[in-house]
């Protein structure tokens, strides 16, 4: 008995160390978030050597800056010194070749190939935008430890394969309020390249509210330099100069993410009235505001000044955001009469049209005559959403009771509000927007938004505690077709992104839902 439980203890080591040193084999065992569309394994492995590169087809600058974004991300842990290359014809075994493909209607915009044998990774696309979220993938199948910022042990191999994949939803979003409390520079941008590396594409910055205004406008200068100087618990605030928010625009279009400005309005928008008595019913400034209430404030709707600050505040935002959207808000107006409210948001869609953008706002301003392009953003009450669907506008899901990531996961949570729901992370998972409300059909959706709101958080270490582990099951939502999801399945893969989590210094809650550590 003894010799027979030798061997096999010597077969079950042969096999470890046979995996080690040949790498993974199996491209389907693999813990991609989002999920692929379609898998198909080689069963053998591809390993980057010292003599590895990144190869472009062309000369594109934008090929090059993927190339690059991608020895960025691989060369501080792996120590392979990738560089990034441009060649015309099929590089030589070893390599990682990015190239643009004549043309593959099935991945549209922003789906891409990846075809890897055990002699070279290669990574197609039609657009750009296509073979970053490809990076993302070819990131996520090499070890965890490989998204440390420091040196790392090899071996880096991956399974051979073929992946093809692209998404469900053009919009698959996250919105964070730098209002409430505000975020620095810094802070949005590591955001960002989280979003990135989860294959999101939209950042909406809720720039205004009650407690804070933090974009500069240089017609109302007192809006950042009085209304910018607090926040909720009355900490110094802040604010984001137009070069500072066109830095974080810029960061953010080189990991084809778009940034999607929100000014609140006509409610939430104390710190204006704060700064501009003016822009007050009363023509007197009310005191800036440092609590959590909603609802008690509205800008002068029947006072023409009101709309010469409107239209200077929409063309300086529009004149520095590429996006094709402005968020006007529209929410929780409970001190503007519904005979004000809705002339006023006629009006503000107007406006922003004539600054060459489009309109998104909170699923209120359904109850006013939406434009034709103006995107009604689902949060509390379908039936504004449904008025929206039946105006013919689409629909941004963000239900607050499946999809606000400020809500606690349980009533211990260190963080959050639980106003709409308790959201664990297998509840932020199983909803589909497409059947979530039977009057909202997927061909009147635009996408998915996964929403966090800064009472309760004043930093991103606080924010992310919310944020992880919920945020890569949004971007499943938006990305993988629903039939391919499923929480049993999904809750294996994101565990083994608990590691990855730790690699990247996120600090995640490690829901009990999740077995983080099973190897
Ligand atoms: N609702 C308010 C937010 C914020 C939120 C906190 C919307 C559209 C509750 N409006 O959500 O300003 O206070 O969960």
């Amino acid at each position: 008995m003894k010799n027979q439980s030798r061997i096999w203890a010597f077969l079950a080591l042969t096999a470890l160390f046979s995996q080690m040193a040949c790498g993974p084999t199996n491209l389907s065992k693999e813990n991609i978030i989002p999920k692929p569309v379609s898998t198909t394994p080689t069963g053998d492995s591809f390993g980057m050597t010292d003599q590895t590169n990144i190869y472009i087809q062309g000369e594109s600058a934008e090929l090059q800056q993927i190339g690059q974004f991608l020895a960025d991300k691989l060369n501080p842990s792996t120590g392979l010194g990738l560089d990034v290359k441009v060649i015309t014809d099929t590089p030589t075994p070893g390599n990682i070749l990015l190239a643009l493909s004549e043309n593959d209607p099935e991945l549209g915009e922003e789906g891409y190939e990846l075809t890897i044998t055990n002699e070279m990774i290669k990574l197609t696309a039609n657009k750009p935008a296509g073979l970053f979220h490809g990076i993302q993938t070819i990131r996520q199948l090499l070890p965890a430890r490989v998204e440390s910022t420091s040196a790392e042990r090899g071996p880096w191999k991956i399974a051979t394969g073929t992946i093809r994949d692209y998404p469900v939803y053009a919009y698959r979003g996250a919105m964070l309020d730098v209002a409430r409390h505000f975020f620095e520079v810094d802070e949005v941008k590591a955001y960002i390249d989280q979003l990135a590396y989860y294959k999101m594409n939209v950042l909406h910055l809720h720039l205004a509210d009650d407690q804070g205004w933090r974009i500069e406008i240089k017609s109302w200068p007192r809006l950042t330099e009085y209304g910018g100087k607090t926040e909720v618990g009355g900490g110094v605030g802040g604010f984001y100069t137009q070069a500072e928010y066109s830095d974080i625009v810029k960061y953010a279009q080189q990991r084809y993410v778009t940034i999607i400005p929100e000014i609140d309005m006509p409610g939430h928008t104390n710190a204006a009235l704060a700064s501009y008595p003016e822009l007050n019913i009363s023509g007197k400034s009310p005191e800036l505001y440092t609590g959590i209430e909603v609802g008690f404030s509205t800008l002068a709707t029947h006072k023409e000044v009101t709309y010469k600050f409107i239209d200077d505040v929409i063309r300086e935002l529009a004149a520095i955001t590429p996006g094709p959207y402005i968020h006007i808000g529209g929410d929780e107006s409970h001190s503007t009469s519904i005979e004000d409210y809705i002339p006023f948001v006629n009006r503000v869609q107007d406006i922003v049209i004539s600054h060459g953008k489009k309109v998104l706002g909170w699923d209120e301003i359904a109850l006013t005559t939406l434009k034709p392009n103006t995107v009604v953003q689902y949060w509390a009450k379908a039936e504004n959403a449904i008025k929206g669907v039946e105006q013919g506008a689409k629909v941004l899901m963000s239900p607050a009771k499946n999809a606000y990531l400020d809500m606690q996961y349980d009533s211990t949570s260190t963080y959050g509000l639980h106003w709409a729901a308790y959201i664990e992370v297998d509840k932020a998972y199983n909803w589909d927007p497409a059947t979530l409300v039977p009057e909202i059909k997927k061909e009147n959706i635009i996408g998915i938004e996964a929403a966090l709101w800064s009472e309760t958080i004043s930093k991103l270490e606080e924010a992310e505690y919310l944020i992880y582990p919920r945020l890569p099951g949004y971007a499943e939502i938006g990305w993988t077709p629903a039939s391919l999801r499923k929480w049993d399945e999904y809750k294996g893969r994101l565990a083994r992104h608990g590691e990855r989590f730790k690699a990247m210094n996120i600090n995640f809650y490690p829901s009990k839902l999740v077995k983080w550590d099973k190897k």
